[in-house]
Formats: C-alpha cells, sequence, structure tokens
C-alpha cells in the first residue's frame, strides 16, 4: 500500500469519487491540482491514486536511475485487449525486450527515410480533397484521418481510404470503442454492481471486437499468403527475430502490437498537430512567422513537397510542435514506481517514501506548466521559448511529452517527421482563419485533442 500523506490542511479526499467520475478525469485533476499540488492522491472508492503535479517532483520521478514505467489502472485495463505489446507491457515482462528489438530498426533514420514519400503522397490526397471544399473543417476529424492513413500505410502497407469516401473508416471508430470500453470498465473495478456495468459493456462491445480482430487477423493472413517481403513493420512483426536473443513475436502477440501501433501511432500526433494549428489560427503573428518559413525552404510553388532532408530544417515549425505539446501533451500522463524503497521530495514538506510497489502518476501538463521551471509566462503559447539561447538555465527532465527512459516513445522520431511535414505543406498552401469565438475545449478519448475547433482554409500565394 501506498503512503503518501494527504497535504494537510486540505479537504478530505472521499469527496474525490464523484469530483473524478465525470468522464474527463485530465481535466478534474487539472482542477483539483491547482490548489493540491505538487503530490496529492485521490480516492476513487477503493482504488487510489497519487498525482504529482510539481515540475521538481516529476523531474525527480523521471530518474531513471531511481524510477522506472508502470501501468496506472487506466492502462493495466487496455492489456484486456492488447496484452503485453509493447505500450502496456510491464518492464519485467520479456515480450517488452523481444518487441522493442525486432521493431526499433523500424524506426531509424533509414526506416524513416523510406517512409518519407509515403507521409507526402497521403497529405496531398488530403489537399487535393481541402481544395474543392467549401466551408470550414473540423481540424481534429481530418487530422485524424491523415494520421491513421499514414501510420497503416507506412507500418502495414494497408490503404484505409480515408480521403476518397467522406467517412471515416469503421475500424477506427470500431478500434477506438473497443480500447475505451477498457478505460471505462477501469473505472468501474472498485465500484458496487461495477461488475455487472463491465458485462453489460462487454456485451454491448462485442461486436465492434469481432470486427477488429478480423480485420487485423486478415492482414496478418493476407501478407503471409503472398509471401511478400515488405519494409514495413509488419513483415518485422512476422520475419524477424531479435537480434540479441533471436527470440520471435507469437502470433497472439502480432496482433497486438499491430492495434497498439495503429492506435499509438496516430491519435497522438493528430492531437499535436491539431493544438498547434489551434495557437497558429489565434496568433497572426506566429502565423506568418511559421508562413515565412515555409515561404523560405519551399519557395513560392504551393504544389512543392520537401525534401527528406529539408523537414528536420524547419527550425519554426519545430519549435511549434515543441510549445504545443508542452502546453497539450496529447498522452498525458505516465506512470513512474521506484526500483528500490526510496524518499521522494526528501526535505521538503512533501517528504513521503516510496515503495516499489507504489506508482505515482506525472500529469504532464500541469509539470509543463509549474512557473517554478517555465517562470511567469508559462501559460501561454510562445515557440521561442524553445529557442537555445531562451532554454540555458532550465530544470533538466520538465519537457517529457514523448515519456521518459527505456520506455520512452519508440514513434518519436516518425511523429515529428510526420508532423512538420504536413504542417509545413499545410501552411505553404493554405492561410488558416478560425472562429474568433471558438473558446478551446478538450476532448478526452484515449488522448486528448481539441474538441470542435474548425478552420477556414483559404489557397495562397507562397511568398506573396
Ligand atoms: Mn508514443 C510510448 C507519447 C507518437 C508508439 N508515447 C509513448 C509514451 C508517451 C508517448 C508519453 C510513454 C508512455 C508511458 O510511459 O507510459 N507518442 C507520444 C506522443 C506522440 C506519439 C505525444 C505524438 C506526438 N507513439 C507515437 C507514434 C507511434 C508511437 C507515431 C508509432 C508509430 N509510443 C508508441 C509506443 C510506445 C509509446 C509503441 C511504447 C514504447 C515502449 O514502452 O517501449
Amino acid at each position: 500500500g501506498q503512503r503518501f500523506p494527504h497535504p494537510p490542511g486540505r479537504r478530505p479526499i472521499a469527496y474525490d469519487a464523484l469530483t473524478m467520475r465525470t468522464g474527463t478525469p485530465l481535466a478534474n485533476v487539472m482542477r483539483v491540482g491547482q490548489d493540491l499540488g505538487p503530490l496529492f492522491e485521490v480516492r476513487v472508492f477503493s482504488q487510489k491514486f497519487v498525482f504529482v503535479t510539481g515540475a521538481e517532483l516529476a523531474a525527480e520521478l523521471c530518474d531513471e536511475t531511481r524510477f522506472h514505467k508502470n501501468l496506472p489502472p487506466a492502462l493495466v485495463a487496455l492489456r484486456e485487449f492488447v496484452g503485453d505489446a509493447l505500450f502496456t507491457a510491464f518492464d519485467h515482462e520479456p515480450n517488452w525486450q523481444t518487441a522493442h528489438g525486432v521493431l526499433m530498426p523500424a524506426f531509424s533514420k533509414a526506416a524513416m527515410r523510406g517512409y518519407h514519400g509515403t507521409m507526402l503522397e497521403t497529405a496531398a490526397e488530403m489537399f487535393a480533397v481541402w481544395d474543392d471544399l467549401e466551408g470550414p473543417i473540423d481540424v481534429t476529424a481530418d487530422m485524424t484521418k491523415l494520421t491513421m492513413e499514414t501510420i497503416s500505410r507506412c507500418a502495414f502497407s494497408r490503404d484505409f481510404g480515408s480521403f476518397t469516401s467522406r467517412e471515416r473508416h469503421p475500424f477506427v471508430d470500431a478500434m477506438i470503442a473497443a480500447l475505451m470500453t477498457g478505460m471505462q470498465k477501469s473505472s468501474l473495478d472498485s465500484i458496487p454492481g461495477g461488475k455487472r456495468i463491465a458485462r453489460r459493456i462487454d456485451e454491448q462491445n462485442a461486436e465492434h471486437r469481432a470486427y477488429v480482430d478480423e480485420l487485423v487477423d486478415a492482414m496478418v493472413r493476407e501478407r503471409r499468403a503472398s509471401g511478400e517481403r515488405r519494409d514495413d513493420l509488419l513483415d518485422r512483426m512476422l520475419y524477424e527475430a531479435n537480434p540479441e536473443t533471436g527470440v520471435r513475436l507469437d502470433d497472439q502477440n502480432i496482433r497486438e502490437q499491430i492495434l497498439t501501433f495503429l492506435v499509438a501511432g496516430h491519435e497522438t500526433t493528430s492531437g499535436a498537430l491539431s493544438f498547434v494549428l489551434y495557437y497558429l489560427s489565434r496568433n497572426p503573428e506566429l502565423l506568418a512567422k511559421a508562413q515565412a518559413e515555409t515561404d523560405a525552404m519551399l519557395g513560392d510553388d504551393p504544389d512543392v513537397e520537401p525534401t527528406f532532408e529539408q523537414v528536420p530544417r524547419f527550425r519554426y515549425l519545430r519549435r511549434c510542435l515543441d510549445e504545443g505539446l508542452r502546453l497539450w501533451p496529447t498522452a498525458p500522463a505516465f506512470a513512474r514506481s521506484p526500483r528500490e524503497t526510496t524518499t521522494i521530495a526528501a526535505g521538503t514538506d512533501h517528504e513521503a517514501v516510496m515503495t516499489p510497489d507504489d506508482w505515482a502518476i506525472v500529469v504532464l501538463p500541469m509539470m509543463q506548466r509549474d512557473p517554478a521551471a517555465w517562470g511567469p509566462t508559462a501559460e501561454e503559447f510562445d515557440p521561442d521559448r524553445f529557442l537555445p539561447e531562451n532554454s540555458k538555465g532550465r530544470m533538466k527532465n520538465v519537457y517529457k511529452p514523448f515519456g521518459t527512459g527505456d520506455r520512452a516513445c519508440i514513434g518519436r522520431q516518425f511523429a515529428l517527421h510526420e508532423a512538420i511535414l504536413v504542417l509545413a505543406r499545410l501552411l505553404h498552401r493554405y492561410d488558416i482563419t478560425g472562429d474568433p469565438d471558438y473558446e478551446l475545449r478538450i476532448d478526452e478519448r484515449l488522448t486528448i485533442v481539441p474538441k470542435g475547433f474548425e478552420v477556414t482554409l483559404t489557397r495562397r500565394t507562397p511568398g506573396a
């Protein structure tokens, strides 16, 4: 059990069951965290959660020599669907090491070069639809189509036809619905009568699940039957062994890895793009700077595509992305446990002993807005805070949108390459106008994305 003190002189925590069960856990934590941080616990019936919101304490938990990844209840719940695949494996499970070794080469620089053309092609299909469009676009919906299509083509050579039909492919909704039921069920575990409700959720979900399983199994079946070898993740999953151990993935695990990559590989990047477009649409000066960079790099022809080598040279776009992921890290939390019993926040009011059985959740949007680390303008969108000259002297380990240590995001380079390439082409080709009355709302799904955010696109003449 955990032995975290409840902050003295605060409200008792029993009330928290009500506050926390509204379907917006992050918003709830960010609200109560204002008063209760930098370290506090919340009880939802019999389940106790410990949250860390302060930068200094969060940075301590990111010390890989003393702490490691653990799975909070919401991730444990996902194991029903994706088992011990990369994201949801416990550190000590052998399949983590096997899959990590098998799949790492699919994220090397050489591999990224291979995805570049597919990423460009997918973005161009979206622009072709947009060019003929009247009226505003739902930014998150379109970014989600784009990133889903990109990961499925790059990783599995599977075309979902996202831009040839107006609707999203039913697979995406079924997959997200199936995974979300896992999350919903995790909050029922500790509730009286929760088992019965969970069973009903399972029944309602059975159809989704069967559909998703069949589609994934068909991908594997067809690839095997074709005998074809390809430069993608599916090929590695089916045919490559871990170079150190010689161990290969089994069929059940392959299915779970495919689902993991389809989900982990798109929602977070979609949200990251959407948040940046939100902030740029709000800040004409920053938008102009971003477009000046696209024009300088790509010239006057709006059909020109960036080369592989150019993508990392969009330094301003990269700062915009970094800053968007600071304010709204789209995978907004991760859990850490000590390797051995240890005292955290030693010598402060928040000093606490943690044993290897304990875990604490780092709340990224709070750590990444803590004025102690980011100064008095921490709540503002200011890409230039990531200029090297403005980063000197900043606390270490206070910017972790891709996680930390051995279990950090395997898809980081993929996400950054894709997002910069898409932003570059989009801002080069269009002006974006948001509704000035729109107020940012957050949709909490498996990840966080802007809700109901629309922009009107107008073709522009680069350089004019
Ligand atoms: Mn990604 C792990 C954030 C894009 C596949 N990802 C993580 C973690 C964070 C994260 C945070 C660590 C979670 C934890 O400690 O519990 N990921 C992101 C963000 C983006 C992102 C913010 C985009 C922006 N991720 C991607 C993409 C892919 C991907 C793209 C796949 C192509 N991520 C993963 C996988 C893991 C992971 C797989 C688990 C890695 C491991 O544990 O070994």
